[in-house]
């Protein structure tokens, strides 16, 4: 036979797949639903990165094993297009951004065949089409309508590079997501989503999803919950209160002092009384200039100012204590006060030891001589009359129900994540859909007004006001109010780059709908999404973000499903061969479509999936491209021993059941590396025969087919068949064939031998029985009967005592 010419080849299978739709998937159809989703890629002009093809394969591998299973299955793409990137990249170059978009979606749709993923592409959605991102201004006016859209000036998370408020998922750490730069707080006016009313059910969410454990404490982390309680302090000679946040209430009588955020309002209203305003403000304006970020960090140098004239009282203790303003405490946390506990908290004790203040031991077992004692486990209670001798745990509870009685405070939950920072000063995004109007304020453009759509304009460049380029399209902004119909303004800021993909999954469900963003019936189909994979990096991003809409969707009744996914996988990065992240910038970025030129998809797809353990980061080493084409070079030119049987050869057999078990098992569970080593093995015993038989032949291209298919898919028409291998059914692996040393086991009944079967050697004594019992010749004899007794000789008989 001729060689393996696989750019003639994969061509052909290709042409074959993508212009028949043989991955379409069928609304309603009667056949059981499955819907495997990766995230949908951003098309940047760099066309397809090998990342991208690692990200895909998991799904296309289950996807393409799931057709085989008798499933219906969606496994859709689309395209994530609005955002910095494109934009940048049309200042830099004067390109509209809806151009380079056309064209970078249509490069990244052709690479994606030439790898033959097997998505679905009659489903393909792009968030920058009108059609589109109309449903997503309408879900952001549901959420408008439902009180859960706010605007307000505050300081926020602001990239001075890319010019951009960011939110608090776009600046982990305290740096732009996408620039690496640091970022700094900027008092603007911001569009918010109230993604913390979901905060506690984005939390139970997690407890149904099915993932590894870091994906779920990643999650758990930053929806932060802290259960403790509000206590309110008494300011000496005045009517108000100072309330604060705590975990640890047992600890009261050892707060000797309180501090309060430098932009607490408390120093507004008592700016007559203190004595030192000067200083204040001084220290008020220097911490303006950190971030978020640096003020959190663990510094053993703290810095703040007493507020001379303002006194405190313990509600418990009744000890007069004073009030400081300090950076370390944040404004946007719990009540942006604490009342400061030095031998046991850290922060507190650092503070205290430079200002020389007070610190009062009340949980006895470490040593404050030296440090904070935090252990909540281990230690008793002291100094504390209404709960001395008490556990932590116990004086918790106890103190809890004092201050609840006597009114001090209440029990409270405080989370860590914070609402949602939703406009961006910038062209290429979906416009926010609000008018503001002088008599009505700010109003709503009515549903049926939808889509806004984003003028073509010439220019894109944000303007050196700070100002989104569309503040400057007179034509756009200027508008008519939908309520009173006099002279209105747009707005001009747009959504963030996760507006999109927040609900783009539902859309694929029914893309085309121009009544809906997608029909309760085909929602209801297809229902929860079976498996997601896609990039750790999302999520404390775009999962919890697309959590979030989900859930709301849901609370209104437009969606079946309170949790959108199953189960949540993540899929290593592939590095550099040099172990740094891939980037234009190091020069260490590999192209897939070089190597689908030189060696051909299957051996890219084989290559990827055989690199190393699919969830874990892995540096680019092209040294086995070589031993992957081989692996197929082997499996094709084996052809020509082939013979006509339809059994399994006895020599095979049991390997092959071995084979289709361990394969099977170890894609189901991510591990393609080992899978496909199987796969290897396999062909290696092939090797080694004489003949192998077609039965042996065909189970091995069936098993190929997810990782390489266009080979086996060739080699399967070269069978002789007529129907493509997608519509074949899986091979099945007998749990009986993978036994190997095996014994003849008799079976009788009353005495009389009924039957013999060849079972493993060794099994125990109820397997035994439950063989004989399931046996159709016994069954046949002890119909109707009463069994009274068996009798298991292991590894010789079984006997059955009936009446
Ligand atoms: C007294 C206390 C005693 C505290 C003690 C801790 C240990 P998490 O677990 O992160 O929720 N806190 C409250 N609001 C704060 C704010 N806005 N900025 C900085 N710190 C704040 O931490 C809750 C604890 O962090 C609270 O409990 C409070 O200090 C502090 F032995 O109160 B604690
Ligand atoms: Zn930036």
């Amino acid at each position: 036979i001729p060689s393996f010419e696989h750019e003639k080849i994969e061509k052909k299978w290709q042409d074959k797949w993508y212009s028949k739709d043989y991955f379409k998937a069928i609304d309603f159809s009667d056949k059981p639903k499955y819907y495997s989703l990766v995230e949908f890629p951003y098309p940047s002009g760099m066309g397809m990165h090998i990342g991208h093809i690692r990200a895909y394969l998991s799904l296309e591998v289950i996807s393409r094993k799931r057709r085989m299973e008798g499933y219906n299955v969606l496994f859709p793409i689309g395209f994530d297009a609005f955002g910095l990137p494109t934009e940048n990249y049309a200042i830099k170059t004067q390109i509209h951004p809806r151009k380079i978009t056309d064209q970078n979606i249509e490069t990244f749709k052709n690479q994606l065949k030439s790898a033959g993923i097997s998505f679905d592409f009659s489903r393909v959605v792009d968030t920058t089409d009108p059609e589109y991102y109309k449903w997503t201004q309408w879900i952001f006016l549901k959420m408008f309508e439902n009180g859960l859209v706010f605007k307000d000036k505050t300081y926020v998370n602001y990239c001075p590079s890319c010019q951009v408020v960011l939110s608090n998922e776009e600046s982990q750490g305290g740096k732009c997501d996408r620039c690496d730069t640091q970022v700094t707080q900027m008092e603007k006016d911001v569009w918010f989503l109230k993604i913390t009313n979901y905060a506690n059910d984005l939390l139970e969410g997690l407890k149904d999803l099915e993932s590894n454990e870091r994906i779920k404490t990643e999650q758990e982390r930053w929806i932060g919950k802290s259960v403790g309680a509000n206590l309110h302090f008494p300011i000496k000679d005045s009517d108000r209160s100072l309330e604060v946040f705590t975990t640890r209430p047992d600890t009261i009588y050892g707060a000797t002092f309180m501090v309060i955020a430098p932009e607490h309002p408390y120093i507004e209203v008592y700016k007559d009384r203190i004595k030192n305003m000067d200083e204040v403000i001084a220290y008020q304006e220097q911490a303006k200039m950190k971030t978020e970020f640096e003020r959190v960090e663990l510094v053993k140098d703290k810095t703040g100012v007493k507020l001379e004239g303002l006194v405190a009282i313990n509600p418990i203790s009744k000890e007069e204590i004073p009030i400081f303003i300090s950076d370390y405490v944040m404004i946007t946390y719990g009540t942006g006060a604490i009342m400061a506990v030095p031998a046991h908290d850290t922060r507190d004790y650092d503070f205290a030891k430079k200002y020389d203040l007070k610190i009062l031991e009340v949980i006895q077992g470490g040593n404050i001589e030296e440090e904070a004692f935090t252990d909540t486990e281990t230690g008793v209670l002291v100094n504390s009359p209404l709960i001395d001798g008490l556990s932590v745990k116990e004086a918790k509870e106890k103190i809890l129900d004092i201050i609840e009685k006597e009114k001090i405070g209440n029990k409270a939950i405080q989370f860590k994540m914070k609402d949602w920072a939703f406009n961006r000063q910038r062209y290429w995004g979906e416009p926010i859909p609000i008018i503001y109007c002088d008599q009505c304020g700010i109003v709503p453009v009515p549903y049926e007004d939808l889509p806004v759509t984003l003028p073509y304009v010439e220019k894109f460049s944000p303007s050196s006001t700070g100002e989104s380029p569309l503040a400057s399209i007179d034509d756009y902004v200027q508008c008519t109010c939908p309520k009173c119909q006099g002279k209105a303004r747009r707005e001009t800021d747009t959504m963030p780059q996760w507006a999109g993909s927040s609900w783009y999954f539902l859309r694929y469900m029914d893309p085309f709908n121009q009544e809906e963003f997608a029909s309760m019936d085909k929602l209801k189909y297809w229902g929860q999404v079976d498996w997601y994979n896609g990039g750790m990096e999302h999520v404390t991003r775009h999962l919890i973000y697309s959590r979030f809409w989900n859930q709301f969707l849901n609370s209104i009744g437009l969606v079946p499903n309170k949790e959108p996914y199953k189960k949540r996988t993540a899929q290593g990065l592939i590095l550099g061969s040099d172990n740094e992240k891939m980037s234009k910038s190091r020069g260490n970025v590999v192209n897939p479509m070089e190597i689908i030129d030189e060696y051909g998809a299957d051996t890219l797809r084989t290559f990827v999936l055989f690199l190393s353990d699919y969830e874990m980061s892995t540096p680019w080493n092209d040294d086995g491209v070589k031993g992957a084409r081989r692996f197929l070079d082997k499996i094709w030119r084996m052809f020509p021993k082939v013979t006509d049987q339809m059994d399994y050869s006895k020599a095979l057999e049991r390997d092959i059941h071995l084979t289709i078990k361990g394969f099977s098992e170890d894609v189901e569970n991510l591990k393609f590396n080992t899978a496909i080593a199987k796969l290897m093995e396999l062909v290696n015993l092939f090797n080694k025969e004489e003949e192998i038989t077609r039965a042996d032949y065909q189970s091995l291209l069936k098993l190929l087919y997810p990782i390489a298919p266009h080979i086996a898919e060739e080699l399967w028409q070269m069978l002789g068949h007529d129907d493509l291998l997608v519509f074949e059914s899986f091979p099945e692996y007998d749990e009986r064939k993978l036994v190997k040393d095996q014994i003849e086991l008799v079976l009788s009944v009353n005495g009389k031998v009924r039957d013999k079967l060849t079972v493993e050697n060794n099994l125990d004594k109820e397997s035994l029985e439950k063989i004989a019992l399931d046996s159709d010749k016994i069954q046949a004899y002890i119909e109707g009967k009463t069994v009274v007794k068996v009798i298991v000789v292991p590894n010789k008989l079984v006997n059955i005592v009936i009446k």
